[in-house]
């Protein structure tokens, strides 16, 4: 039976390739650097275009899908999944990377049907590593399958995490205290590219076992979390609980004894909700 989503996967890839270019050529500029929420919360001339173009373009194409896109939310339009096909679009996640050229910067761009992810397309656009997912269809990255880790051990584990833009010293606290407890269980490592959609593609990929955040929006994860899935792998919330999209906290393993031996250690906030 012909897959009714593979169209608008087709185009997301095509979508995410041309706006990967825009970013790229962007790095080799000089660039106007605006804030947003706080003083570390960035964003560029880059993240506004490529997000236009991505909502212009499949406009175009698909005239009755919805959007849920990073800049779009920022310039004051509602957050709020519903049944309708959606888009939901990072046009650049990693900004602080980009604006200072550390080379992981990704277009990501999810898409979820009656609120269930669909497929979803990471572009990591400086590394030119193209990743993506369709539901029941498995994961890839550059046309090669992608298949977690099978490590059950946390003890052999690199768990990747972020400090994520809130400077908040309670915010701070629970991070550095999460943090010192998985570091000190103790695990091979803590890691962090500066991009929640790379970070799920790296645990996709098999070479970190879990990446774990509060305060990511649903634009830096609803693609990496089906590419998470579809490579094997488990998505909780911080506490143990289902993964919600739209709640800011993600624990995306390799497996759930990963998954839950993460959550025995994290020092949980609770952001207010994306579509609050
Ligand atoms: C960023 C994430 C990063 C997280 C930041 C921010 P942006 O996305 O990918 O991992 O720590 O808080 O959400 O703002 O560059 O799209």
């Amino acid at each position: 039976m012909a897959d009714i989503w593979q169209d608008a996967m087709d185009h997301a890839v095509a979508l995410a390739r041309k706006s990967g270019s825009l970013v790229r050529d962007a790095v080799q500029n000089d660039m106007k650097v605006m804030l947003k929420s706080c003083s570390v919360d960035l964003v560029t001339k880059t993240d506004q275009k490529v997000e236009e173009l991505i909502i212009a373009s499949v406009k175009e194409k698909f005239p009755t899908h919805s959007f849920i896109g990073e800049e779009s939310v920022a310039a004051g339009e509602t957050c709020v999944l519903t049944d309708s096909p959606t888009w939901i679009v990072d046009p650049v996640d990693g900004t602080t990377n980009f604006v200072h050229g550390y080379p992981f910067v990704a277009v990501s761009i999810g898409f979820a049907v009656k609120k269930k992810l669909e497929f979803g397309v990471v572009y990591s656009c400086i590394e030119d590593k193209m990743y993506s997912a369709r539901r029941g269809k498995g994961a890839f990255c550059n046309g090669q399958p992608l298949q977690v880790s099978d490590q059950k051990e946390i003890n052999q584990s690199i768990i990747a995490t972020e400090f994520g833009s809130s400077r908040d010293t309670d915010v701070i606290d629970k991070i550095f205290s999460s943090m010192r407890n998985i570091l000190c269980l103790p695990v091979h490592g803590i890691r962090g590219v500066g991009s929640a959609a790379i970070n799920m593609c790296l645990v996709a990929s098999g070479c970190v076992e879990a990446y774990y955040e509060m305060g990511i929006h649903c634009w830096d994860v609803a693609a990496g979390a089906i590419i998470v899935t579809e490579a094997g792998g488990v998505l909780m919330d911080v506490e143990g609980g289902p993964f919600d999209l739209m709640s800011r906290r993600v624990v995306a393993a390799n497996n759930k004894t990963i998954a839950e031996g993460i959550v025995k250690q994290i020092d949980a906030f609770t952001p207010s909700r994306d579509d609050r």
